[in-house]
This record gives structure tokens, sequence and C-alpha cells, in this order.
């Protein structure tokens, strides 16, 4: 199947620009000796609005349920927000959870995403990739999707790294335990480094893939501004400081102005500090 989409990909790239633009526009990209990477740009804006229009109807309604904290619903709050589709920002608190848990099957865990007020999505990347696959930044070619859901999944490794701490009960403990995963030459190092070399290698101009905003944009952005955010007791504020491609990767995503506008009421707490951007 993919060898026949590639061996058609003048066929596609014409009739997507033809659907986007018209067969004036595709001519005029022509005539103006557009660079194939235009027209195929052209293309990929093309098929992220027919995957978005999709099979499945486009949603009426999404309620996307969390707890208050940025946490694993951030991405696709932010997703979405730049995408300019409208959700409702369900934030709940612990007794509210406790409520409601027994009936989120079958993981008992948030975010959740409902949509239409009958169909609910689970796990926090599953949910990105559906909201960016929305809001069109989910790329059309394959291999660049790929390497933004590789960066998703990726972004796991710095969760996983912290998990552990939140079990322990004595706070000086809890602080010891991240220093350690912090300091000079540890996990946490070890581990930004190939974020580091992720963005390098794949990403231009501050994205993480190729020169313009995907879906895993919204993930790194999240994790790198928790790291940053005070949030992590122990996690020292200036854990990005080796890492430039991860400093430039967060100032370009978080300069943009939907990402600005998101956070624009946040004058105290956490995303205040890590998620605005001065
Ligand atoms: N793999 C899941 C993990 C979800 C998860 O761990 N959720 C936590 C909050 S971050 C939760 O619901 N905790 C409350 C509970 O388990 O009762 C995902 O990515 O969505």
């Amino acid at each position: 199947m993919f060898r026949n989409v590639l061996s058609n990909r003048s066929a596609v790239v014409a009739s997507a620009a033809v659907l986007c633009g018209g067969v004036g526009s595709y001519k005029t990209a022509h005539a103006q000796g557009s660079t194939s990477e235009s027209i195929h740009k052209l293309s990929d804006r093309c098929a992220r609005l027919e995957r978005a229009a999709g099979v499945s109807p486009a949603p009426i309604s999404l309620k996307l349920t969390y707890f208050g904290l940025p946490g694993r619903a951030e991405m696709s709050r932010l997703a979405l927000a730049a995408g300019g589709i409208p959700f409702e920002d369900n934030r709940v608190d612990g007794k509210e959870w406790g409520a409601m848990k027994e009936s989120v099957k079958p993981w008992g865990q948030l975010p959740i995403l409902e949509i239409d007020g009958t169909t609910t999505i689970s796990q926090s990347c599953a949910i990105l990739r559906y909201c960016g696959n929305l809001a069109g930044f989910v790329p059309a070619d394959p291999i660049a999707e790929a390497r933004s859901n590789e960066l998703i999944d990726a972004t796991e490794d710095i969760i996983k790294l912290f998990i552990p701490s939140f079990a322990i009960k004595d706070p000086a403990e809890k602080v010891a335990a991240r220093v350690e995963i912090c300091k000079d030459g540890g996990k946490l190092e070890e581990t930004l480094a190939k974020f580091e070399a992720f963005v390098t290698t794949y990403g231009n101009d501050g994205f993480s893939v190729g020169s313009s905003l995907t879906v895993g944009d919204f993930a790194l952005y999240n994790w790198t501004c928790m790291l940053v955010s005070g949030w992590l007791d122990g996690v020292p504020l200036t854990v990005l400081n080796k890492f430039p491609a991860l400093q430039k990767h967060r100032q370009t995503i978080g300069s943009l102005p939907a990402v600005k506008a998101f956070y624009a009421n946040e004058t105290e707490g956490i995303r205040a500090v890590g998620w605005k951007l001065d």
C-alpha cells in the first residue's frame, strides 16, 4: 500500500494541490517556479485536512478531563488550543476523581477525552495524537509522523525517571532521590542528551521534527517545562542549561501566539514559572 502511495506521489501531490487551493494555485505554484518542497507542503496541508475530515465525523464537542496540573493532559490542551479547536477543559480535584474513577473504563486513570458525549479515549499519548490530527499537527509524511511519534513515546522516559520518587513518603528522602537523578552525569542528563540529539538531528528552527509545528512539539514542550517549573522538589531549575537545542525548542514553542494566549492569565503557580515564558 505504501509503495502504491509513494509511486503515485506526483498524482497525490497534484490532486492534493487541486483540492487545497484549486487547479489555479497548483499551476501558479509551478508558474512561479515553486520548489517541489513547497508543493509537498501544500500536499501535506491537504492530507492533514483530509485526515482531519477522515472517516469519523468531525467532533462537535470535546471534553478533556484531568487534574488541575499540566501533567499528562497539557500537551493535548495545547494542541487543541493551538489548532483553534474548542474544548471543555475539565479540571477535577481528588474528590471528584474519587467519585468518577470506577466509571473510567478500562484504565481507571486520567486523562480521558470524551467526544460528542458518546466516545471516550484514554491514554495521554493517544489523546494527543487524536487532538493533533484534529488540529492539523500530524505530519502527512509517514516518516515525519513516525518521528513525531518517536518523540512523543520517548517523553515517557523522562516521566518514568521520577515516578518511583512519588512513592517516597519522607520529603527529605524524596528530594535526595531526585537530586541523585539530576546530578551532573546522572540519569536525567543522560536522557536529556538523547532528546538534545533528536532535536538537533531531526528538527530545524526550534522545532523538533522538520521546520514547522508538529504534534510531538507539544509533548516535548510540556515535559521540558515541567522540569524547570519547580513542581518536582529537588529538581534544579537549571537542568536544561546544558542543552541549547532543548532550550531553543522551549522558547520557540512557548513563543507561539496560541501558546502565549493559553498562559496569558497565569500569574502564579507552576504554569507561570515553567510553561509561560516571559
Ligand atoms: N499511561 C497513562 C498513565 C495515566 C496516569 O498515570 N494517570 C494518573 C495521573 S498522571 C492517574 O490517573 N492517577 C490517578 C489514579 O490512578 O487513580 C497515560 O499516559 O495516560
